[in-house]
């Protein structure tokens, strides 16, 4: 998917929601594990047509199928089928935070663009240059580089200072040098959201996958703040609070009204 088409997206939706589908047995409605075979697509299933209407994006997070083995591994093939076949124009990511040595990277991408067709996956950036360029040379598609992370252990390494600037500065800066705004993003914590301010100037025209909204606690209106450019520049990531809004036969009603509160409250800032 190109940027254009992204940007238009989120001007028709009036959304720049990206849902988590990061499915956790322990969580799912007892009347889906007992009805379905495969559970976890099932449920996403019903998430996914629930909230198609709100969200431009869908993020399935590999360890919450890979945690299940083949079968997990199956469902996750299964749910990016669908939400392609279904709903072709919403932006699927592959969260799976790779990079490694260049002709294992190759391989890495091919798995998530060729092999399950996702839109973008996301890549830790420490082993460098050659391991983040084969994630870029595949037409259409994104790499979307950890910046600076949403969670707690964020400050252990990205917020050291090296030369007067902030590890995480560095990474912004040298990696947008190895691809462009069209098959780059970065995963900048809503946790995070004045460091905003400091980001947009290395990089005004990249769009931000931002999660830590609802369960993390991060702040919307803080992210928008600091953290929208003209094209709005934002994929703004929900999991749990979606997800798993009610546990009862009333999940997917829940899950809907969660994602359409925030659309509402996204439509605000689109023009
Ligand atoms: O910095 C990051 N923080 C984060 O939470 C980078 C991520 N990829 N994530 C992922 O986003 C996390 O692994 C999970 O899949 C999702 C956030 O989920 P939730 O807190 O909305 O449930």
């Amino acid at each position: 998917m190109t940027k254009k088409e992204l940007i238009e997206q989120i001007k028709t939706k009036k959304s720049f929601l990206c849902v988590g589908l990061d499915p956790d047995l322990n969580k799912i409605p007892q009347h889906i594990k007992n009805n379905f075979e495969d559970v976890i697509f099932e449920f996403n299933k019903q998430i996914i047509d629930a909230t198609a209407a709100y969200c431009v994006s869908y993020k399935p997070n590999h360890a919450f199928y890979e945690a299940y083995g083949l079968k997990g591994y199956n469902s996750l093939e299964k749910t990016i089928k669908y939400i392609k076949e279904k709903y072709p124009k919403h932006f699927v990511i592959s969260d799976a935070k790779r990079g490694d040595i260049g002709n294992t990277s190759t391989m890495y991408a091919k798995a998530a663009f060729e092999d399950l067709n996702a839109d973008a996956i996301t890549i830790a950036p420490y082993m460098g240059k050659d391991s983040v360029e084969p994630f870029l040379q595949f037409k259409g598609k994104w790499g979307i580089v950890l910046a600076l992370t949403s969670n707690p252990g964020a400050f252990d390494f990205q917020t050291l200072k090296i030369n007067d600037a902030e590890l995480y500065k560095h990474v912004l800066k040298t990696t947008s040098t190895w691809g462009n705004d069209e098959n780059m993003m970065y995963v900048v914590g809503a946790t995070k959201a004045e460091m905003l301010t400091d980001i947009r100037k290395i990089i005004p025209n990249h769009f931000l996958l931002v999660p830590g909204v609802g369960a993390q606690g991060g702040s919307l209106e803080e992210v928008c703040k600091y953290g929208l450019n003209n094209d709005i520049g934002l994929l703004i990531n929900s999991s749990r609070a979606i997800l798993y809004a009610d546990a009862s036969e009333n999940f997917a009603k829940a899950a809907e009204a969660e994602a359409k509160k925030v659309q509402q409250e996204m439509s605000n800032y689109i023009k």
